[in-house]
């Protein structure tokens, strides 16, 4: 039995072999917002001199293999940990605590989660980290520090967690050339010129940030591919990535051209049927593999917005996924997306999808998952929950979330969009599977991503919120939104109480602000034609009628709204029948649905005891108002925050103030152009003519 002395003796050896290889923490980066949530500010008061006291230090016991993973996952800790005791390094004391790493086989999904929790080590008290992996550990790891950096002594800390789900991966819709689709962050993080060659030490922190989160799958490309994409030179740059990302536990897919055999393999046709055409997916998916063992997988956006497709063939999506399921067979996935709509269909938009997938079900590969979009339409700041989510059983579905604000205010000040994912994961379908997260459960949760080149990754600072609270719920959709933006506050900006509950007061209202002064009371799609930047309800001309927003407001003298019930498109078929009678009549609706399933006259009476139109302005006026409060209560927090980003956030928040008045004065005008009914009492007049509004052109609104 080794004696007392013996027993510290020997942890001291052990610390010494573990700060041995314990990487010195860099110095605190400045308040340019680069270092997201991961800033590891200093902790004050008593939870600094408690850290302090614990004085940690991390151990991996001898006889752990060494994995590039587990390297990280040491080196993470001993960074974090010193970083918020203010110093650079950990420094051992005879008193230290020791954190032990007590990691199963290195390679690993991490999908088993970890646990944290008190343990005794070479006989004194240690916090031990256990995980039957590598990739579980480095979750923990970050797990660990996010808890330390809300102020949880360390001695407190026990976790247990583990996934919600398999896949938690990122859409981006970055093109080879830099230009991101529907991107307000500058230009695409991924220089795919320079790859293979130079690695931008950027796709490190990318990594890191997405671990520390527990994102781990990555789509490189726009859902609008370019088929070179798939050629070799283009591997050897994906090769690169995957080997950079494999450690932090992210596995790279790639987004794929359905003509890409025609394209760049000289093929006549692309016909998933064709042996030709399969032999040419299976050789490239052999090619794929050579280089990146462990490929994602493709993901196939088919006959939808102009993109080829197996119905340019006469073939079905289950045919065309099932074509490329083989070519991958069991080592990878194919995600095959559900947000197609046709022109030519004079069917209500928001049914094309159900009507096209669910006669497919039960016919997709095991490995293809068909990925849907949150709602029924497209992005809007509120839609209904997809009426897919429930109706296809047979099938492995995806949820598909856009974490870029394209009809949110794209760069402009504030919507956290926490409350959305949340408000669409809690939605119950009404067909035995229970809620919206319970159907994806099994399957995953994919997010457009919205980084982009600027210093601060998402153009504005609080739409790094958006991109964490994605990962925070794909890993655990019970989460409240509240919480993850709490967390997020105080680990981005400021762990002062009063500060971070403001913060976290602004961010929980936020989007409510958006829908109420771009689409009340269940309105959606108003926005300008091409970039989709401010309003434009007016526009009735252009020549595909889906893309109209007369489409889907119809206003005219008498009302306003899509009628969507049995009397008119009936999409109100499409949900499951208690849904649907919940929804069915206007009277009791949720109000935040009405003239998405209701048309009804100016002056209907609501239950709010307002007409329809009085409704309508107070909702519009509600939203700027609201967005008003926020600006007002960040400016309170001068003083309270870093001056640079303080100052970069109140400038967002002028440009919300300003397009929060133009979204609200622009619709009202047109409205009463159709109605012709006074504004109500006390509501403010609108600042300019219709003619002007309409008048505003900006064709260079970015992220086309
Ligand atoms: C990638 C919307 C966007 C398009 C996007 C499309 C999609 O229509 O405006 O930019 O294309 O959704 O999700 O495929």
């Amino acid at each position: 039995m080794m004696s007392g002395r013996g027993v510290v003796n020997r942890l001291a050896m052990v610390i010494a072999a573990a700060l041995g290889c314990a990487v010195a923490a860099a110095p605190l980066r400045a308040e340019d917002g680069y270092a997201l949530w991961l800033r590891h500010a200093p902790l004050e008061g008593e939870a600094l001199a408690d850290l302090r006291a614990a004085a940690p230090v991390v151990v991996a016991p001898p006889g752990e293999d060494d994995s590039p993973t587990l390297k990280i996952t040491r080196a993470e800790l001993a960074q974090g940990l010193a970083a918020m005791q203010g110093e650079t390094k950990l420094r051992a004391t005879p008193d230290s605590l020791p954190i032990v790493l007590r990691c199963g086989r290195a390679r690993g999904d991490g999908q088993s989660g970890f646990a944290i929790a008190p343990q005794a080590f070479a006989g004194r008290r240690a916090l031990a980290i256990s995980a039957p992996d590598h990739l579980g550990c480095l979750y923990a790891s970050f797990a660990l520090l996010r808890e330390v950096a809300l102020g949880r002594p360390l001695h407190a800390i026990r976790l247990g967690e583990a996934p919600a789900m398999p896949l938690r991966m990122l859409n981006h819709w970055d093109n080879p050339d830099g230009h991101v689709e529907r991107g307000y962050a500058g230009r695409s993080i991924f220089d795919w010129w320079r790859l293979p060659e130079r690695l931008d030490p950027r796709m490190i922190d990318y990594a890191r940030a997405n671990a520390s989160i527990g994102i781990n799958a990555v789509v490189v490309n726009n859902v609008n591919a370019r088929a070179f994409m798939l050629e070799p030179r283009y591997i050897a740059k994906l090769k690169r990535l995957a080997d950079a990302w494999r450690p932090y536990g992210i596995r790279v897919f790639l987004a794929a051209r359905f003509s890409a055999p025609i394209e760049i393999g000289g093929l006549a046709r692309a016909d998933p049927l064709d042996p030709a055409v399969r032999a040419w997916w299976q050789a490239k998916a052999d090619e794929i593999y050579a280089a990146i063992p462990d490929f994602g997988g493709f993901l196939v956006k088919a006959n939808s917005e102009g993109q080829p497709g197996p119905q340019d063939y006469g073939r079905s999506h289950a045919e065309g996924a099932n074509m490329l399921a083989a070519a991958l067979g069991n080592r990878g996935t194919v995600i095959w997306r559900a947000f197609v709509y046709k022109a030519e269909d004079a069917t209500d938009r928001t049914m094309q999808a159900f009507a096209e997938f669910v006669p497919l079900d039960g016919q997709f590969a095991k490995n293809v998952i068909v990925q849907v979009k949150n709602g029924p339409l497209d992005f809007q700041p509120r839609e209904p929950f997809h009426p897919l989510f429930g109706a296809m059983p047979n099938t492995r579905l995806m949820l598909e979330v856009q974490i870029t604000r394209e009809y949110l205010g794209q760069a402009s000040g504030i919507a956290y969009l926490g409350p959305l994912w949340q408000e669409v994961l809690g939605a119950d379908t009404g067909r035995g599977g229970g809620v919206v997260a319970e159907v994806i459960a099994p399957v995953g949760m994919a997010g457009v991503a919205n980084t982009g080149s600027d210093r601060n990754w998402t153009g504005t600072d609080f739409d790094q919120a958006n991109w964490y609270a994605f990962g925070r719920l794909a890993w655990q959709p019970a989460l409240s939104s509240e919480q993850i933006a709490r967390e997020w506050a105080a680990q981005t900006f400021t762990r002062d109480p009063q500060a971070l509950g403001t913060i976290t007061e602004m961010m929980r209202a936020s989007r409510e602000h958006v829908v109420n002064y771009t689409g009340p009371l269940g309105l959606a799609h108003l926005m300008g034609t091409g970039h989709h930047y401010g309003p434009a309800p007016w526009v009735c001309d252009l020549p595909r009628p889906e893309w109209n927003p007369c489409y889907y407001h119809r206003a005219d003298k008498d009302g306003i709204g899509f009628d969507r019930t049995a009397r008119g498109s009936n999409a109100l078929g499409q949900y499951a029948p208690a849904i649907a009678a919940q929804w069915a009549d206007p009277a009791s609706i949720d109000l935040r649905y009405l003239l998405w399933f209701h048309r009804l006259a100016w002056d209907a009476a609501l239950p709010t005891g307002r007409s329809l139109w009085a409704e309508l302005v107070a909702r519009y006026d509600a939203g700027v108002a609201g967005v008003d409060a926020m600006a007002a209560q960040w400016g309170r927090l001068a003083g309270a925050l870093d001056a640079a980003r303080h100052a970069a956030v109140s400038a967002d928040l002028a440009i919300q103030r300003r397009e929060a008045r133009w979204w609200r004065d622009a619709s009202l005008a047109y409205w009463q152009s159709l109605n012709g009914l006074p504004l109500p009492e006390g509501a403010a007049p609108v600042a300019e003519s219709l003619e002007a509004y309409q008048a505003r052109n900006f064709p260079e609104a970015p992220g086309q």
